[in-house]
């Protein structure tokens, strides 16, 4: 199987006359920063309605970025994640002006990708999976949650278009089980914790019930929901108590419920400044400061050691500490549960409509001490992070419209 990367299209043969300049001079901007452009392939993006719903959106004069793996990424990436176009560019692409945003690990920057197929992602309202990045200690910018490490090594724009030239093709979420198998070795312990536990589950979606294990729902019986997942370090820590709980499912359920926010996924950049009731109905709490952000529940702090570990249905965050509350108020529990699935459901549809970092307010980042508790806590550091043209010194140049780009990978046999 050989891999051909492809990067050009256009929505309609006439739109490819209409807007020949613009897009060869597109072209030019990709091959100049190592990302070629193979327009004989295009036309397998523009077979599925998918691909044409997003050529027609990226074109609609909106700001939107580009992650655009280089031809060595293309030619490196894993044959399953180029075996489905659209997917793999849905996932690339994020609606939005992000130049503004810059944030220092572990804050984040979490972007709201195109990637909305039910194979893939399975989220509250059914949003699209989000991408998470952030400059690390090396000084570069890291796409995270990729087994691939991914950086962005150049960055220019053509038009609104933002391009992030990446060193790997972007690998999407899997769940919670696949992630720790793969990616994720230091939660084995709670891993095997949620194997372990078994649940009466309710099935929302076709009113079944079933006894299942933790495990599973977390892996199918979420859609849409937060995990606050402690280390095998921190599980090691509570000593032989938790063969006590386990003895008990009951207890050992309320434990597990308190680690999680049934319902919905919350980023980290989203914590700041809030609380939120957790599935056993007990109600977590945030802060943040230059020592990093933590979670309190009950009598017990943890600092979150990392964030927005996301996954095919929901997100978890790496924590230090078990969040040992034996507590439940279920009345609480499905009360918040409820109030997030009609805000969810209100919100259906505009997963392609967020247009900035989510959990940032628009100006938030780009002006220093602003007045609201809530922003002045969670003011993160402003800045450009990336070099390359500016949008007004590609207007100087004479590109102006706003374009259509499209990339994506296609395995040919
Ligand atoms: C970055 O891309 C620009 C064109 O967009 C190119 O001129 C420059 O050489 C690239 N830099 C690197 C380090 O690849
Ligand atoms: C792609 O990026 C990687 C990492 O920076 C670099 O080693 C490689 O040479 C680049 N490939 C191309 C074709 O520019
Ligand atoms: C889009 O698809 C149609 C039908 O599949 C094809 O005729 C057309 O050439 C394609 N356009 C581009 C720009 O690839
Ligand atoms: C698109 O680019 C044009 C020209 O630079 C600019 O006037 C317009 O505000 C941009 N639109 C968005 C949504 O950024
Ligand atoms: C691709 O294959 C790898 C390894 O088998 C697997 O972990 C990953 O989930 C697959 N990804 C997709 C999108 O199928
Ligand atoms: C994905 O998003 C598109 C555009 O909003 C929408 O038409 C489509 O129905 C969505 N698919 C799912 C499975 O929600
Ligand atoms: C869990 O986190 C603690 C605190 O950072 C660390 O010392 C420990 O090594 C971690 N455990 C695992 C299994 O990664
Ligand atoms: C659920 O299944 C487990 C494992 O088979 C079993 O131990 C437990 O008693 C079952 N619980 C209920 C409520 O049926
Ligand atoms: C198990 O824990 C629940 C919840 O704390 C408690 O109500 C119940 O009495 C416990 N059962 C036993 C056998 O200790
Ligand atoms: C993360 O953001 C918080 C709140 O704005 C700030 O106090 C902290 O210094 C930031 N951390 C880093 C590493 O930039
Ligand atoms: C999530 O909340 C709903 C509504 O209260 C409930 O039916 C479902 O069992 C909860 N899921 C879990 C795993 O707690
Ligand atoms: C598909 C596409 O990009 N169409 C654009 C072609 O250029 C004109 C004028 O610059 C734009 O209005 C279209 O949106």
């Amino acid at each position: 199987m050989k891999l051909l990367p492809l990067y050009l299209l256009a929505v309609a043969t006439a739109a490819v006359a209409q807007n020949a300049t613009f897009l060869d001079g597109l072209m030019s901007t990709l091959e100049n920063a190592g990302a070629t452009s193979l327009t004989q392939i295009a036309s397998q993006l523009n077979g599925t309605s998918q691909g044409q719903y997003l050529l027609n959106s990226i074109s609609n004069g909106d700001a939107y970025v580009l992650f655009a793996p280089n031809d060595t990424a293309v030619s490196n990436a894993p044959s399953n994640l180029t075996s489905s176009p659209a997917d793999l560019f849905a996932y690339h692409v994020v609606h939005g002006n992000f130049s503004g945003q810059s944030t220092t690990y572990p804050n984040t920057t979490v972007g709201r990708t195109f990637l909305n197929d039910t194979t893939w992602v399975s989220l509250e309202g059914n949003k699209s999976q989000v991408v998470a990045w952030a400059t690390r200690s090396d000084g570069n910018v890291h796409v995270l949650n990729q087994r691939n490490d991914s950086t962005i090594t150049n960055v220019t724009t053509y038009g609104n278009l933002t391009i992030y030239i990446v060193s790997s093709v972007l690998e999407w979420p899997d769940n919670f089980s696949g992630t720790v198998n793969a990616d994720a070795p230091y939660l084995d312990g709670l891993s095997e914790l949620v194997s372990n536990v078994s649940q009466t589950f309710y099935n929302g979606s076709d009113g079944t019930t079933s006894n299942e294990t933790v495990s599973r729902i977390l892996d199918y019986g979420f859609k849409g929901f937060t995990l606050f997942a402690p280390n095998t370090t921190a599980i090691e820590a509570i000593g032989s108590s938790i063969t006590t709980y386990e003895q008990n499912a009951t207890l050992m359920q309320i434990i597990l419920s308190n680690h999680i926010i049934n319902g919905t996924s919350v980023y980290s950049p989203e914590l700041v400044g809030k609380s939120y009731i957790s599935a056993a109905g007990q109600t977590f709490s945030f802060h943040i400061n230059s020592t990093g952000q933590y979670v309190t529940m009950g009598s017990v702090t943890a600092r979150i050691l990392q964030p927005d570990v996301l996954l095919s249905n929901g997100v978890a965050h790496v924590i230090d500490q078990v969040l040992l509350d034996t507590e439940e108020n279920t009345g609480a529990a499905s009360s918040a549960y409820m109030c997030r699935v009609a805000s969810a459901t209100s919100a259906a549809g505009q997963s392609t409509t967020e247009t900035r970092a989510i959990g940032y307010s628009q100006t938030e980042g780009l002006a220093s001490g602003s007045g609201s508790s809530a922003s002045s806590t969670s003011s993160h550091s402003a800045g450009v992070a990336v070099r390359g043209p500016s949008a007004g010194q590609m207007a100087a140049l004479g590109f102006t419209a706003v374009g259509v780009v499209v990339g994506g990978f296609l395995a040919m046999a």
